[in-house]
């Protein structure tokens, strides 16, 4: 089994199938998806053939229940899932939180049982891929404001708007769409092969390069009546699904950071400069304990917000914590790895500068790290301030 930066012996409180479960997920991300990461991330090219393979290893909501088609895991089990992904780029967690978070999850949570069985076991298996769309190109930590409309047409809904920043939306056969029906966020199963229904990719980005981003437009998209999630009203609804998904990034994050860590330590340990090796120099020793102390904090605090959740006791503001902090941690931590390797680190033969690159967009999405901070500050204020 690999052993990676554990330096309090996390591992000694997981049980023999969760560590059964990282060390499966290492070995497919290791052997599968490492060889062509960075020849795909330079390509801006996401390798869909991993998909059907991804979902045989029971990784897409693999937190939900075994009559869907999911693996009824838990959190620390989700947990773990989202750090070994995470470990080898934020654009395959990515994959993998949108389609087991943002849309499995509220399928699940506010479907009927018809969309549950209709969808679930597909998307699980890996046979249909989903995206979400909350974000706007005018509305982004203000979801509240969107525009994006649903009209109510007697036998027929009919969404016009546009999302933006979409991950796997181009190659998505479903799209969760969040829209305004009669003035109240509403959420609905769109099949993107519609008419009026588009979803141009989003190119040329610096970041998430392995990873599909789109834009989605509705043009008088004629949905079926069916299509309406019934279960939920209003912005807690994508809101509840961001605490998800939170929860995964906290983890990804963590993944990202061991795997910078990892080739700093041996990087350094290997150089020589001054007829030593850089690991030697206090300088770098101080970097490496830095990022190690950090990582070992997150790794602790996202242990036991698995464990709250698990038992339903926890709460939206300290996923939001962990998020911020864990990402915080790991864009730190990539740009600190960058720097100890030198010219070579910034050469794609490395991972860290591609790890730096991913953690900016997740410093963004899923609320940016100063929406974040607010949240906790109105937890610990009681004090909203967004606006
Ligand atoms: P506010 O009035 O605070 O809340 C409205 C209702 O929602 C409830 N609520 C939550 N419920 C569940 N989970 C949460 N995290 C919740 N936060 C709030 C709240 O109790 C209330 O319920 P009710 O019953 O009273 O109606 O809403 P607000 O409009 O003031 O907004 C608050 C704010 C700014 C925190 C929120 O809008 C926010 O989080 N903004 C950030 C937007 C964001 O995160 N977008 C992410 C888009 S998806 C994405 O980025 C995917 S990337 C995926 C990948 O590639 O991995
Ligand atoms: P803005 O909201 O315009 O914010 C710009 C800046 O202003 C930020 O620094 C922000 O923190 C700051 N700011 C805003 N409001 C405040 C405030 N009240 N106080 C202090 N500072 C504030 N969205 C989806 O719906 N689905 C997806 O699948 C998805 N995937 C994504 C993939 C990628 C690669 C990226 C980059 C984004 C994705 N997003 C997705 C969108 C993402 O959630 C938004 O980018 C994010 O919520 C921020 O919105 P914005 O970009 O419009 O920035």
């Amino acid at each position: 089994m690999f052993k990676e930066l554990d330096f309090m012996n996390l591992d000694s409180l997981l049980t023999p199938e969760e560590l059964q479960i990282k060390d499966s997920v290492r070995k497919f991300v290791t052997k599968e998806y490492m060889p062509t990461v960075s020849e795909n991330f330079e390509n801006a090219h996401f390798d869909k053939s991993l998909i059907p393979k991804i979902g045989s290893l029971g990784l897409l909501g693999a937190n939900l229940p075994e009559k869907y088609g999911c693996a009824n895991l838990n959190n620390i089990s989700y947990g773990i899932i989202n750090q070994e992904l995470e470990r080898g780029d934020s654009g395959l967690r990515s994959f993998a939180s949108v389609q087991s978070a943002l849309v499995m999850y509220p399928i699940y949570a506010f479907g009927t049982e018809e969309q549950k069985m209709k969808w679930l076991p597909k998307l699980a298996a890996g046979e249909k891929i989903g995206c979400f769309g909350l974000t706007e190109p005018d509305h982004g930590s203000d979801p509240n404001s969107m525009i994006t409309t649903a009209k109510d047409q007697g036998d027929h809904y009919l969404i016009n708007g546009a999302k933006m920043w979409i991950t796997n939306g181009s190659m998505a056969d479903i799209a969760i769409v969040w829209a305004k029906l009669d003035g109240v966020v509403r959420g609905f199963i769109v099949e993107t092969s519609l008419d009026g229904f588009t979803q141009p990719l989003i190119k040329d980005k610096y970041s998430l390069r392995a990873s599909i981003t789109s834009e989605l437009v509705f043009d008088n998209v004629k949905v079926s009546k069916d299509a309406l999630l019934p279960n939920v009203k209003g912005l807690k609804g994508p809101l509840s699904c961001l605490t998800q998904a939170r929860f995964g990034i906290a983890w990804g994050a963590i993944g990202a950071a061991q795997a910078c860590f990892d080739e700093a330590l041996s990087y350094t340990k290997e150089r020589t400069q001054f007829g030593k090796p850089i690991a030697q120099f206090q300088l770098t020793q101080q970097k490496l304990t830095k990022i190690a102390t950090e990582i070992t904090k997150a790794q602790f605090m996202t242990y036991h917000l698995a464990k709250l959740k698990d038992k339903g006791e926890h709460t939206p503001a300290q996923v939001s914590m962990a998020k911020m902090n864990n990402v915080e941690m790991a864009l730190n931590t990539a740009r600190t790895t960058r720097s100890m390797l030198g010219a070579n680190g910034i050469s794609s033969e490395y991972q860290s500068m591609r790890h730096m690159c991913n953690l900016e967009s997740v410093y963004t999405y899923e609320g940016t790290h100063e929406i974040h901070t607010l949240i906790v500050g109105m937890e610990l204020t009681g004090l909203a301030a967004f606006n």
